[in-house]
């Protein structure tokens, strides 16, 4: 294929190692931040920023809410890379321009990606606030063709051509961020029923693990497609990520998803759409009660992002130190 379509991860790598110091140039863990969780930075010691207006081959971030840099820096002694925004299909973006920070990442040296996201819930036992730790997706967008991030010529000879997505989601990784949120659980960061919870002799974790919906977006779902959805074995339903763990896999990163719960999918069942009631009711006179139309919005979202920020920090700094350590 065309030269040009190969990106500049050599630019974008010479440009990190001019403006990076030693000790933070080789990151082990990549962190992604989703809507509203852009603090998550704050975890980072002795942090240096590259806006990505400054690396070759990225795009430009257009969602309100999200930054547009690399931060670098220590957690512990952990040395991460924290992507303070990401690319989504819907803004535009080819798939390559969504998945080429990851790559950089794994050619960085990148060996786990946590990955975090915001995200409705299908599941009616989830409530608005609390974090759902991925154990799996499903990506209607990616069974069909040109949407899935890895369709078209490989980026080079050495790029696996069949990526297998059965182990996806690592179970090691996975397995450090519930020990993690155990943890935090003990010491109340979860609140007080949690803790309750997790010093029970035996005890419940803190955060369900779950399926992903992926939609290309950038609308929300209509009722019917949140049924659809739920009735398929989705627990919760986002437009991002999904591309993301298809770069990361292809590079061999591991990788663990956690997606904060930012509101309720409206979903309702199929007769409470229908109007007819009502229309009856005024035709023969007779009060009724009116429905109102629900509707989700990105200030929701953001909100919640910002709320629950300070709980999604300190687990992705728990479970960097445990890695770190393990
Ligand atoms: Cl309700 N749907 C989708 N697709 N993405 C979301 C969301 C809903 N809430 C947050 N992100």
């Amino acid at each position: 294929h065309a030269p040009e379509s190969v990106p500049p991860f050599a630019e974008a790598l010479a440009t990190l190692e001019q403006l990076l110091p030693a000790k933070l140039r080789t990151p082990r863990v990549g962190i992604v931040c989703g809507s509203g969780l852009s603090t998550l930075a704050k975890s980072l010691r002795d942090v240096v920023e590259v806006p990505y207006d400054k690396l070759a081959g990225f795009g430009k971030s257009t969602v309100q809410g999200h930054k547009s840099a690399l931060a670098f820096g220590l957690i512990g002694e952990v040395p991460v890379v924290a992507m303070l925004g990401r690319f989504h299909p819907y803004e535009g973006h080819p798939m390559r321009t969504v998945a080429y920070p990851i790559r950089l990442l794994a050619k960085l040296g990148v060996k786990e990606l946590l990955i975090t996201n915001a995200v409705g819930a299908l599941n009616p036992a989830y409530d608005v606030g609390s974090i759902v730790l991925i154990a799996d997706h499903l990506a209607l967008p990616n069974l069909a063709g040109p949407l899935n991030a890895l369709f078209g010529p490989p980026l080079s000879a050495d790029t696996p051509r069949f990526v297998p997505l059965s182990d996806a989601y690592s179970r090691r990784v996975r397995a450090q961020v519930l020990h993690a949120a155990y943890e935090l659980a003990k010491e109340g960061v979860f609140g007080a029923d949690a803790k309750l919870n997790a010093l029970a002799p035996t005890p419940t974790l803190p955060l369900p693990e779950g399926t992903y919906a992926y939609v290309a977006g950038p609308t929300y779902e209509t009722p019917a497609e949140g049924r659809f959805l739920r009735a398929a074995g989705a627990d919760v339903v986002g437009m991002s990520t999904v591309p993301e763990v298809l770069a990361a896999r292809e590079a061999g990163v591991a990788l663990a998803v956690l997606s904060l719960v930012t509101n309720k999918v409206v979903v309702g069942e199929k007769e409470e759409g229908w109007v007819a009631g009502e229309v009856v009711d005024e035709i023969v006179g007779r009060e009724g009660t009116r429905r109102v139309q629900e509707t989700v919005s990105h200030e929701e979202v953001l909100e919640v992002g910002r709320q629950r920020a300070e709980v999604m920090r300190q687990l992705v700094e728990r479970v960097v130190i445990r890695l770190g350590a393990a």
